[in-house]
């Protein structure tokens, strides 16, 4: 047997120093999720000698012949892209959810159980631009954008075999994004997925104790700390989230209580489009590089009204860790046990605060 006594070795190792967050290893809780962040701010000076990722070419042409999302392009399948000039939505033409596929459960046993999912899956292209990403697109395209996002919970929404719509974007190679022609996806599925449905028992609980949103007190919270503000204007806030995991992710935040994106007013879209651009300046103009990541929205599940626990937000999860070629990897104990992160949020908060709002592209 082994001999050990956790609570012995822990008593001879205490020391006198109060517990710092800011020095001490410690671990921080999601209040969405209810998951478990280790955030260990003493190892930020140790060496690397991994994979550095290359910085893809900042040059691309405004019209590529051979892109699939080009207006008038053909696509991989056998249709044709209109010549659009704003945004363009088409059915993703290999898609991972069909609305046709038979309903029924298949069980077998006590561990043999699938359940068919139907659903739809699109593409939205953000501009007809090639060379553009939302961080520089001018702020009347991206509200195009955000009423093509609210336009698409809206109809999806209405079919009543869809219970929730996600709707993301992957920017950037080192995200799997299959091409750099600004464009995000759309899929709806029957059933709640897996983060959304975290985040409804966590929100629902909040609710259920205190009679108020989870996310409308925490942005409170957080107004009141102001230690992780990123940007903000009258109707929105960005902000990294006190249990971030990846190294810069942010939490973007309606001021007012909003359950989905269809509810916003026009001036409020207005707002998101000023902000996001705002905050994707700040991240290009971090290690001077289109900046990857993957983000997306949630917002109350479309089937079923009881959601007055929901908080309409967007999560930006990018992988980049110290420059254009060097990202966080999520391994090892991030998939055995939980994730862990060397920068705390508060340093990348302040970090991405003290960045000029004006792209690197355009200093001289
Ligand atoms: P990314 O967001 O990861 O780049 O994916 C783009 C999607 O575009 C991908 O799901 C679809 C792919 O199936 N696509 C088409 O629907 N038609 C095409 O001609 C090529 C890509
Ligand atoms: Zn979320």
């Amino acid at each position: 047997m082994i001999d050990y006594d956790v609570r012995a070795s822990d008593d001879s190792s205490k020391s006198e120093r109060p517990f710092d967050p800011a020095e001490h290893p410690h671990r921080r809780r999601n209040a969405l999720t209810g998951e478990w962040v280790l955030v260990s701010p003493h190892r930020m000076q140790r060496p690397w000698q991994g994979q550095t990722e290359h910085a893809p070419p900042q040059t691309a042409p405004r019209y590529d012949p051979s892109c699939y999302l080009c207006p008038g392009n053909a696509r991989a399948g056998r249709l044709t892209n209109p010549a659009y000039k704003h945004t363009f939505v088409f059915t993703n033409d290999f898609a991972a959810l069909q609305s046709d596929t038979p309903n029924g459960v298949m069980q077998r046993g006590r561990f043999f159980l699938a359940q068919a999912e139907t659903g739809v899956c699109r593409v939205i292209c953000f501009s007809p631009r090639h060379d553009l990403t939302l961080a520089r697109m001018d702020p009347p395209d991206i509200r195009q954008v955000v009423d093509t996002w609210a336009e698409q919970i809206e109809e999806l929404g209405r079919d009543p075999q869809i219970g929730y719509v996600q709707l993301f974007e992957n920017r950037g190679a080192v995200m799997g994004s299959s091409n750099p022609h600004p464009h995000g996806q759309v899929w709806a599925t029957r059933r709640l997925p897996t983060e959304p449905s975290k985040e409804d028992r966590e929100q629902r609980a909040y609710f259920t104790r205190r009679n108020a949103p989870l996310l409308v007190d925490y942005l409170a919270a957080e107004l009141a700390a102001a230690e992780r503000v990123v940007v903000e204007n009258d109707a929105w806030v960005a902000l990294v989230p006190y249990w971030a995991i990846w190294p810069f992710e942010t939490l973007v935040l309606p001021r007012r209580h909003v359950l989905h994106l269809p509810e916003l007013a026009p001036l409020e879209r207005d707002a998101l489009a000023d902000l996001l651009k705002r905050l994707l300046i700040r991240y290009d103009n971090l290690f001077e590089t289109s900046f990857p990541y993957s983000m997306g929205w949630h917002g109350q599940p479309t089937a079923g009204d009881d959601y007055a626990h929901w908080q309409l937000h967007a999560h930006f999860f990018p992988p980049l860790l110290r420059s254009a070629t060097v990202k966080k990897f999520m391994v090892g104990y991030e998939m055995l046990a939980t994730p862990q992160r060397d920068i705390t949020a508060e340093q990348a908060a302040q970090r991405l605060r003290a960045l000029p709002e004006l792209h690197y592209s355009k200093r001289r």
